[in-house]
């Protein structure tokens, strides 16, 4: 038996709303919910497609989501609109969010989107390239869980916190890097410790601040490890200020003590900021975009990739042939519904 199941696109969103919708998740959660694991499932992000439900539903069980929240809109200021997600999950207040941000971007140039009291489990870049596709720069970060321990340090203080950002290219695809401020997303560690695969060196430590490569101690007993040691940890210090305390919302810390779950979905704030080009440049836009394309160009030209190539080519792939998705997880996700 192959070890792989198919699916088409159609297939993997109707498994997602299943899910979601077997655990009482009211239509409009769901369905938000649903785009962005079907988008991460078609971009083979494989640690944020339907693998996710898994993380879903432990949060659903938790008992703490509310499953049908409607998520409210205050207007703080002309460059600022807030989204209280009413502690529902992230993906339906950014949609809900997002129109109000773009709106206000073009009257000022320069806008932010805060959302409040949201469960969090989805990758950043879909909101990125939502807006990017509108022809904005944006710059995406939320703080997670506590599980990743300062460079020096041993004991889990930040979340995974991941870091988007985007840049429009007329009609071609968007420049977008999202990334994890760890050495690699919790969900990939996961991902490797469901298949038995060793750890790359420096992604972990053990409880006694040692080097592990071994995916079960780093995420129950020990930590992970920023990327790029004391600039990682720095730049994850400030996404959990940015995302956390500067929008009256939780630091990783704070949301794994609120919970207590690691493997659920961690609770808290997230920050999305857009930049309108035209108000910006001191030159036309044409000028702009030819500087932006010849950087790209010295990059890719010399045989370096752009973030987001691979996640443009598995998207073509997956358009034309539907996706392989793991039997093991597969089998874990419908027996969600057991
Ligand atoms: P990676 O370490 O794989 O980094 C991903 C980014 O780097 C992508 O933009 C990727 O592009 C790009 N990239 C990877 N390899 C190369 C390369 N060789 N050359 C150029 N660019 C490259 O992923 P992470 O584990 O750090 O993050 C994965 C996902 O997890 C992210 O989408 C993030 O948002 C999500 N996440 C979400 C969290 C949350 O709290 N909600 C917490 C942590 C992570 P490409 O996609 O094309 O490979
Ligand atoms: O993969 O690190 C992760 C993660 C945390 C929350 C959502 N994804």
């Amino acid at each position: 038996m192959a070890d792989t199941v198919h699916l088409t696109l159609d297939e993997v969103q109707a498994l997602a709303l299943t899910v979601l919708g077997h655990h009482g998740v009211c239509q409009a959660q769901a369905q938000a919910m649903a785009r962005v694991m079907l988008a991460g499932e078609r971009d083979e992000c494989h640690s944020h497609g339907l693998f996710r439900l898994l993380m879903c539903v432990e949060s659903l069980r938790g008992g703490r989501v509310v499953r049908d929240a409607q998520p409210q809109v205050e207007h703080r200021s002309m460059a600022v609109v807030a989204v209280d997600a009413q502690c529902g999950f992230s993906p339906l207040a950014f949609e809900v969010g997002s129109a109000h941000l773009v709106e206000k971007v073009r009257h000022s140039g320069i806008a932010a989107l805060v959302i409040n009291r949201c469960f969090h489990f989805s990758a950043l870049w879909p909101e990125v390239e939502h807006l990017t596709r509108q022809g904005l720069c944006a710059l995406v970060m939320t703080p997670s869980h506590a599980c990743v321990a300062p460079a020096g340090g041993r004991l889990p203080v930040f979340g995974t916190n991941p870091i988007a950002f985007g840049w429009p290219r007329g009609e071609g695809d968007p420049y977008v890097f999202d990334f994890a401020t760890s050495a690699i997303a919790r969900g990939e560690i996961d991902l490797y410790r469901r298949s038995g695969r060793t750890l790359p060196e420096g992604w972990g430590i053990d409880e006694h601040g040692h080097p592990s490569t071994d995916a079960a101690t780093v995420l129950q007993r020990g930590a992970m490890l920023t990327f790029g040691g004391y600039k990682g940890s720095a730049l994850s210090t400030m996404i959990e200020l940015l995302a956390g305390p500067l929008l009256g919302d939780l630091t990783s810390q704070e949301s794994l003590s609120l919970d207590g779950r690691l493997g659920g979905a961690p609770q808290h704030g997230e920050l999305i900021l857009a930049f309108d080009p035209c108000f910006f440049s001191r030159r036309d836009a044409d000028a702009d975009q030819a500087s932006a394309e010849r950087l790209f160009q010295a990059i890719a030209g010399q045989g370096a990739r752009l973030p987001s190539q691979r996640r443009f080519e598995a998207r073509a792939r997956s358009l034309a042939r539907g996706v392989f998705v793991a039997r093991a997880l597969h089998q874990d996700i419908l027996s969600l519904m057991a």
